[in-house]
């Protein structure tokens, strides 16, 4: 704030007796046909701190709509042009169903009830009469605002917290807590449409001795570089997990038995090759399919990798048992 608006803001605050109001952030998306009347209004809310584009007729600003982020949308109903404040509203909430992280408001000059009805039914959040009230538009739009805030806040720290149940923070891969995400965005498609659909799952070959001999961040320098080669190698839609300590698991859908052996084949040549801290790393894979025609889980499926990792490990390790 410069010196004019911290002046403003301390001048309101003895005037009202109550303590100034918190600046808000956002870009507001604003539709008005009368020049006095925006000219107003855009004062308003940039003294609330917030960036306004003003459009005169509502196709104008469903074009600015698509092209860049809004945190509000602030309409007046009648104005010019072919799209009335009413199409917008409706269109906006069609494309934005999110009433909380896209606020409308609309205004009127002329608040008929059943009219002002069928704006909260098309999903505003809110009516202002004009000509505004200055105090009551600032209040009601930073409720809104706040209410988008406290919602962002929410989400973010549901993401957070997901991420901390979901992904391993040591290789960034996915843990096998989102095993059964997997098994129920893979596994229920295959078994309905008889789709094709693999697991990998592989083993790091003495890793202890490497542990042993090298210490345990050398052992987890090794565990970052296969991540990073499972993360970044195959395709987009395959997904990788760290399973547990050194075992990681591909689930691959539409996949068959024979590329799925390739894919192993080809991952146990990369990671031979890979040298991650400077050692030659090996491991044990284990190859399975869906059977056709047979309805099978995810816990089914993993059983049989595992066996194959077994057997792997049990004839010689740094081989592909399917
Ligand atoms: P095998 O070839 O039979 O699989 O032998 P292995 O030594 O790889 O298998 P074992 O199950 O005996 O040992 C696995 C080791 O992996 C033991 C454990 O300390 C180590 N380990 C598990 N998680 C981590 C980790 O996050 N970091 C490091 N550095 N080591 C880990
Ligand atoms: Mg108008
Ligand atoms: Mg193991
Ligand atoms: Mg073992
Ligand atoms: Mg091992």
């Amino acid at each position: 704030h410069d010196k004019t608006n911290i002046r403003d803001l301390f001048h309101q605050a003895a005037r009202y007796g109550r303590p100034v109001e918190h600046a808000h952030e956002g870009h507001v998306l604003y539709v008005e046909d009368s020049p006095t009347v925006a000219r107003v209004m855009t004062r308003i809310l940039e003294g609330m701190g917030l960036e306004v584009a003003h459009f005169r007729s509502a196709s104008a600003a469903l074009t600015a709509f698509d092209e860049g982020t809004w945190d509000l949308v602030l309409s007046d109903i009648l104005v010019e042009g072919d799209i009335s404040g009413m199409g917008l509203v409706s269109r906006l909430r069609h494309r934005f169903p999110d009433k909380t992280s896209l606020p409308i408001v609309a205004m009127s000059g002329l608040d008929d009830p059943n009219r002002r009805a069928e704006l909260f039914r098309l999903g505003v959040n809110d009516f202002v009469t004009k000509p505004v009230l200055e105090d009551e538009v600032r209040a009601r739009i930073g409720n809104l605002l706040a209410n988008k805030r406290l919602l962002e806040e929410v989400q973010s720290q549901r993401q957070k917290l997901y991420d901390m149940a979901m992904i391993d923070p040591l290789t960034g891969l996915r843990n096998r807590n989102v095993l059964a995400e997997c098994a129920a965005r893979f596994f229920t498609e295959a078994n309905q449409k008889d789709m094709a659909l693999s697991l990998i799952l592989l083993d790091i070959d003495h890793f202890k001795q490497i542990n042993d001999s090298h210490g345990h961040l050398v052992g987890d320098e090794v565990l970052v570089g296969i991540g990073e080669l499972l993360r970044t190698t195959g395709r987009e839609v395959d997904v990788a997990l760290r399973f547990g300590g050194e075992e990681f698991l591909l689930v691959l859908p539409e996949c068959d038995l024979f590329d799925a052996h390739t894919r192993a084949e080809e991952l146990r040549q990369q990671l031979r090759e890979l040298q991650p801290a400077g050692l030659t790393i090996t491991a044990s894979f284990g190859v399975t399919s869906r059977p056709c025609g047979r309805e099978i889980d995810m816990n089914d499926l993993f059983r049989v990798a595992d066996q194959a990792v077994y057997q792997a490990k049990s004839e010689g390790r740094d081989c592909v048992v399917s």
